[in-house]
């Protein structure tokens, strides 16, 4: 009988060791030091050179998914001068620590004969989801220097899925059926990494507070360096400016 309530008991027993264990308190600790980002803005002060004409009728299924001219840029400057295409990302401060990719793909969109977005970011080992939007068959090939080659023929609809094992910023990438299509794939070791938006913005999400060299890099403009010190749960500002 006595043995019968002690078996009862045991689930109540379990609950309250795993709600009082000591693994609680460390976990909370860590949480408090996470949290802080680091939000910012690339601009751009000079005249951005003039765009490219894309001339894409060598082959009808792109030519006919612009109603009109294809104007390429190299330099995407908003009214404000903030620059879109900017990959920045932390490249001293985090230590020896590894960071496991997320289960979550990126995704790489060929559509009207061109790469969206124009430049990609994502962590080592982590899914590119390579997506064929057109009605005209894509060859898509990466040029790393630090990662291993492919180049993958694909029709419009089939699916496309690899990855990339080493930090390398950044991969250009080529179409070997349409010669105007280019991009670039940057792959970090590390989640703390951000392509400026349309406005030059960017935000570094929960970096732990310490001490980091924050980096910028543009395809034309060239790489360029601060120090930021982010302190636990109080963001922090960047500006860079690239010059021409
Ligand atoms: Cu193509």
């Amino acid at each position: 009988m006595k043995t019968h309530r002690i078996a009862q008991l045991a689930p109540l027993v379990i609950t309250w060791f795993l709600l009082t264990c000591p693994l609680t308190p460390s976990v909370k600790a860590e949480s408090a030091e996470t949290g802080s980002s680091v939000a910012g803005t690339v601009k751009f002060q000079g005249t951005p050179p003039k765009g490219t004409r894309m001339e894409m009728s060598a082959d009808p299924n792109c030519a006919k998914a612009h109603p009109g001219p294809v104007i390429t840029q190299d330099i995407e400057v908003n009214g404000a001068g903030g620059l879109e295409d900017v990959v920045v990302y932390v490249t001293d401060g985090l230590g020896d620590k590894a960071f496991p990719p997320p289960s979550q793909p990126v995704v790489l969109e060929q559509k009207g004969c061109a790469y969206r977005p124009h430049v990609v970011a994502l962590q080592a080992n982590q899914k590119l989801e390579v997506v064929n939007a057109d009605t005209t068959t894509h060859n898509i090939h990466p040029m790393p220097v630090n990662n291993r080659e492919w180049n993958k023929i694909q029709p419009p609809g089939m699916p496309v899925e690899e990855s990339f094992a080493r930090e390398e910023i950044a991969i250009p990438v080529k179409c070997n059926v349409h010669p105007w299509m280019k991009g670039y794939v940057a792959v970090f070791k590390h989640p703390y990494f951000a392509v400026t938006d349309k406005d030059g913005n960017f935000t570094l999400k929960d970096l732990p507070a310490g001490k980091y060299t924050i980096k910028a890099w543009h395809e034309k403009l060239g790489t360029q360096s601060q120090t930021v010190t982010v302190a636990a749960g109080q963001g922090g500002k960047v500006e860079f400016i690239f010059k021409q």
